[in-house]
């Protein structure tokens, strides 16, 4: 019953005309079976967003997957950092209405704040 249920995903998938459309119905389809098949298949990386505005990260907290990137936003009315606690990674500053991108590849969780504004915090998960 549940391989029959992976065939039909995938013969569903091939057919599927956007790149972006095939991802989002695959990963929804098979989602349920992931626990039973084990290896789960190569997945391809995924571009997140965190949009800055009214002085928050929204969401302040992201779980994602290794090989990820997520893109800060800001919708803001000022300039933004977006800095690694750690200080190994750091967007520099971004005017409103800018956007800067980071790929994950490290697993565990990466908090970052605002270095203009220090209470403005934030933290990406991988894994
Ligand atoms: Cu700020």
């Amino acid at each position: 019953m549940m391989v029959l249920r992976a065939t039909t995903a995938l013969g569903s998938r091939k057919t599927g005309a956007c790149p972006m459309l095939m991802i989002t119905r695959r990963s929804a389809v098979l989602a349920p079976l992931a626990a039973v098949f084990v290896p789960t298949p190569a997945r391809s990386a995924l571009r997140h967003e965190v949009v800055i505005r009214n002085m928050a990260f929204q969401p302040a907290s992201l779980s994602i997957r290794p090989g990820d990137s997520v893109t800060w936003v800001n919708r803001g009315l000022s300039r933004h950092t977006v800095t690694g606690t750690q200080g190994r990674w750091n967007t520099g500053v971004l005017p409103p209405g800018s956007a800067a991108t980071v790929t994950f590849t490290e697993l565990g969780t990466h908090a970052y704040f605002c270095s203009i504004h220090p209470s403005m915090k934030g933290r990406i998960i991988v894994n």
